[in-house]
């Protein structure tokens, strides 16, 4: 069956790979699962045949048969659970690779946004730069503990998993903020998650698409 996703028609990145259709495709590569992508613009996002995948008119979405997703942590789970290569066959390890998944998403992603509203969004706002530095000290509480956490380790827990696709994905979008480079070991992390050769490939295929160049 053929699978479909969404992705920017034109990301604001310009193709550093930091839209969430990365991830999506990184895990598609990582499964090594042929797939195909809609590109979509600002405007169709909001509109009614994309509203009826992605209730809050954002990308990416996932489609395979007649079923239909949204939330990159739901569909890059989807494909773990229904392809081999992203979660270990071991019941417990499997869930928690899970909770890693998690982790990235609901205790990693959520200030590392704050960081991206504050400096974009809401750099104009007169409170903007006393904000920054609470925000900055947030992440940094939590790269201190997933450094101590990861240690000498080259992933979260045992072999390379979704768990570490999510946190990965994640942590690249701190890389411009230059904070992660008080953490080594994450630093290493992230250069492993990008050396992998699914990686690159979803890296070249949505650069590809906002450079016109084929990959
Ligand atoms: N929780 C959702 C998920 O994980 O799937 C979040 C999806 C989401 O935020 N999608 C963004 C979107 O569609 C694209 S990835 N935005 C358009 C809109 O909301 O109208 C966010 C993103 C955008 C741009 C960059 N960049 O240029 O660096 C990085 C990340």
């Amino acid at each position: 069956m053929t699978i479909t996703i969404t992705a920017f028609e034109r990301s604001p990145d310009g193709g550093k790979g930091l839209a969430r259709d990365t991830r999506v495709r990184w895990a598609l590569e990582e499964a090594g699962l042929p797939y195909e992508v809609r590109l979509v613009s600002f405007g169709a996002m909001k509109e009614t045949p994309h509203l009826a995948l992605h209730p809050f008119g954002q990308i990416p979405t996932f489609e395979e048969g007649d079923l239909a997703l949204f939330e990159t942590g739901a569909i890059v789970l989807h494909i773990a659970t229904h392809y081999a290569g992203l979660l270990p066959n071991d019941a417990n390890a499997r869930a928690r690779a899970i909770a890693w998944m998690f982790a990235a998403l609901n205790t990693i992603e959520p200030p590392v946004l704050d960081l991206v509203t504050v400096r974009i969004l809401e750099s104009d706002k007169p409170w903007s730069r006393e904000r920054l530095p609470l925000v900055e000290d947030r992440i940094r509480e939590r790269l201190k503990q997933l450094s101590a956490h990861l240690g000498k380790a080259d992933w979260l827990d045992g072999a390379f998993s979704a768990g570490d696709l999510m946190m990965v994905s994640v942590l690249l979008r701190l890389r411009p903020s230059g904070l992660l480079n008080a953490y080594p070991n994450l630093v290493a992390y992230l250069a492993r998650g990008e050396a992998r050769p699914a990686y690159k490939r979803a890296f070249e295929a949505q650069l590809a698409v906002n450079t016109g160049k084929p990959s």
